[in-house]
């Protein structure tokens, strides 16, 4: 199907990306090779942090805490794609201005997205208590739809097959590195710290319940009618349409959304939809192996 594109900056080649290891996880070259400036980031006491492993939900999170302080006007959340309006932290690809330049141009009070896994998140964070809103998502839906995002974008290493990228995914090999030590860490601190610790699977099911929860953390009161244009505006249904949100406003080279759109299906169990039996198998034996131990369960896995 053919997307209508508003590409701002229309003239752009992007080399897909080599993974290189950073302190022992898999980042694409344009992470890895910027690794000392993100890692002296200096972040701000009211500083709001979305992290996520990619693929969990970043988008959908970033767009529903921008309508939270917008007070679910819609307008306003359309002043900017959601990429400026809430920039990615560790984001370094010429000719687009980096994540931290977006953010050093923001007032305050500040909200950024990141794909770090815990350990690497740099140390301002802490240092100044900022709350982080984390999502998860469950693995199987997560691998689906990082394979697809791999296949359409050239920020990313090419994904090869459909069972190499299983096989890729399940030991750490793609970008932002092991899915299983990522939502571990993240679910061992999330007492330590201000963090909230959301769902995927919860947003979808109940995402008024789940919005309410994101704005107390927030600290905002909102409105009844302000909840009703929240909920209605960051459905999947939605947002699909909205160029701000939709990333067609990034140029063909770089996101071909004719490979596959960035909103894609939105859907928990589409995994059902592409792994074989013998492909869940070891999967789900070698997931047993992660994550048997842990306390954090995932729902629709099985
Ligand atoms: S990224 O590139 O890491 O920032 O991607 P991310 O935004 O984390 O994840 C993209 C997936 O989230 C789905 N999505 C949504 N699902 C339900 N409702 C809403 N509103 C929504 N917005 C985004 C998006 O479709 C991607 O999942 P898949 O399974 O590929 O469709």
């Amino acid at each position: 199907m053919e997307l209508d594109y508003h590409p701002e900056v229309q003239d752009v080649t992007i080399r897909r990306p080599q993974l290189k290891l950073q302190e022992g996880v898999s980042f694409p070259a344009w992470v890895a090779d910027n690794w000392e400036t993100v890692k002296n980031f200096q972040a701000k006491p009211d500083d709001l942090l979305i992290a996520t492993y990619p693929k969990s939900g970043t988008t959908w999170i970033q767009e529903i805490v921008d309508l939270i302080n917008q007070n679910g006007d819609v307008k306003m959340c359309k002043r900017a794609a959601v990429y400026e309006r809430i920039p990615f932290l560790e984001f370094f690809m010429s000719p687009f201005p980096t994540g931290i330049e977006l953010i050093e141009k923001m007032a305050s009070p500040r909200v950024m997205k990141t794909h770090l896994p815990i350990q690497l998140v740099p140390k301002s964070f802490w240092e100044q208590d900022c709350k982080i809103i984390l999502v998860a998502r469950n693995a199987k839906d997560c691998l689906v739809s990082y394979f697809h995002f791999n296949r359409m974008t050239e920020s990313m290493p090419e994904p090869g097959t459909w069972s190499e990228f299983i096989q890729k995914f399940m030991e750490g090999r793609v970008s932002w590195g092991s899915w299983y030590d990522h939502v571990k860490g993240w679910w061992e601190a999330k007492n330590k710290h201000r963090i909230l610790f959301l769902f995927y699977e919860d947003v979808k099911e109940n995402p008024r319940r789940e919005i309410l929860k994101v704005a107390e953390f927030m600290e905002k009161v909102l409105e009844e009618d302000a909840i009703e244009k929240i909920v209605h505006h960051s459905s999947f249904e939605v947002m699909k349409g909205n160029p701000m949100v939709n990333y067609t406003t990034i140029p063909m080279t770089f996101m071909d959304q004719n490979i596959s759109r960035f909103m894609r299906k939105g859907e928990v169990g589409d995994w059902k939809n592409h792994f074989t039996v013998s492909q869940n198998e070891d999967f789900d034996e070698h997931y047993e192996r992660q994550m048997g131990h842990s306390s954090l369960k995932f729902r629709n896995v099985l």
